[in-house]
């Protein structure tokens, strides 16, 4: 415990972010572009966006819509047998292009299986996207030429590789910041507290984003938490945000407060994206079975993409044939993803023991031995 406290009080304070030193004051979310498409002025995080001009959210609607398009392609994909599953990130284009957009290059994701918006701004290819969901792989991509490790299906475990990594980071003496998403029934996992605990204690350079999106499959976010997420955080010595997660400039304004804070050897940031997720938890989730419709109008009517277009159109930003570009831009990328998904070479069924184990591990060599055996009954069959 001496070693923890000393390390902590050993650091350079961030000087300028009074909006996270100071702690979540209410639960009141922040806004920068109200529901109606009107900016907001006044806010703590204004001065974070100050030099986003309205091309550049021009920029953020393309991605918005390019990813809102991916998702539902790839859910037709899976309808039509193609895929085996697909995690739809519907309602939650906001909280991923606001945040995945504020991020350096050496910066670095731990993300968990909802986030192919965000795997879109790193850079990942459609083939890739599609991938796992498809059967073909057990991975997709690798994670060091896109800073984003690949998907992560265990809840919350992510939290720990990114604070892990953050240690890293801060032993390199580096400037970069790990960034970890994950979702509001995450923050029930042992694994998440943990590595609040110990990003705590390291002052670490490390971000906790959590999308609440309000459900973890069939359980609401209110049997989870009777207190906004964001109110835990402070509980572990690490300052928290809450921003309405489906106003991307909002996002995009506290991602930044807690990146420059994270490289400023301030440590560690919470931030609840507060958001909704609109479509099923995965293609084989029926949400219909446990909520309600009125539920799901209320928040279609805060959707993030509708909300910045309002906002481009009064500005005047959104001319003629842009929202027309946009469209053909998706149509294009949705195509580019189908074709890259359906002509994706099926791999040879023994090679589903590749790449389990690092080192050779003889229990799996026998499995291999006995697959190999099984397989060969079907050509002598032939
Ligand atoms: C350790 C662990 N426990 C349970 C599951 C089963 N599971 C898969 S998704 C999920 C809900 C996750 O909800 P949330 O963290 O809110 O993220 P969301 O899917 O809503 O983005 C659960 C319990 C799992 N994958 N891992």
């Amino acid at each position: 415990m001496r070693c923890v406290l000393l390390i902590t009080h050993d650091l350079p304070l961030s000087s300028d972010h009074q909006e996270l030193d100071d702690g979540p004051e209410s639960d009141e979310l922040i806004q920068l572009i109200t529901q109606d498409g009107e900016r907001t002025q006044g806010s703590v995080l204004q001065r974070w966006i100050q030099d986003v001009t309205d091309e550049q959210l021009g920029s953020l609607y393309e991605d918005m819509v390019v990813i809102r398009r991916i998702d539902t392609e790839a859910t037709y994909l899976q309808r039509q047998g193609e895929l085996a599953l697909w995690p739809p990130l519907l309602g939650q284009e906001a909280a991923q292009i606001g945040s995945a957009r504020s991020l350096r290059k050496d910066d670095f994701v731990f993300s968990s299986y909802r986030e192919s918006g965000v795997a879109y701004c790193r850079g990942v290819d459609f083939e890739d996207l599609t991938r796992v969901w498809r059967g073909n792989s057990h991975s997709s991509w690798d994670p060091f030429v896109l800073n984003m490790a690949t998907p992560q299906v265990i809840i919350g475990a992510q939290t720990l590789h990114a604070t892990g990594y953050a240690m890293g980071i801060k032993n390199d003496g580096a400037d970069s910041v790990a960034v970890t998403y994950f979702g509001d029934g995450a923050t029930s996992q042992g694994d998440v507290n943990e590595a609040m605990v110990f990003a705590s204690s390291f002052q670490l350079p490390v971000i906790f984003f959590c999308q609440n999106n309000h459900w973890a499959i069939s359980e609401p976010v209110s049997l989870q938490a009777s207190v906004p997420l964001s109110r835990r955080a402070p509980g572990f010595g690490i300052p928290s945000l809450r921003v309405d997660g489906n106003d991307v400039l909002a996002v995009m304004a506290a991602t930044r407060s807690a990146l420059d804070r994270a490289r400023s050897g301030g440590g560690p940031t919470f931030i609840e994206a507060v958001t909704y997720r609109m479509g099923p938890h995965t293609t084989a989730d029926d949400p219909h079975r446990y909520r309600n419709v009125d539920e799901l109008a209320g928040w279609a009517a805060k959707d993030p993409i509708a909300r910045l277009e309002k906002y481009l159109k009064s500005s005047g930003r959104f001319i003629d044939g842009f929202q027309r570009l946009v469209a053909d831009k998706s149509d294009a990328v949705a195509h580019a993803m189908r074709e890259a998904c359906k002509n994706m070479l099926d791999p040879e069924p023994i090679t589903v023991f590749d790449n389990v184990f690092s080192e050779p591990h003889a229990a799996l060599t026998r499995q291999k031995e006995a697959y190999a055996h099984y397989l060969s009954t079907f050509a002598a069959a032939e």
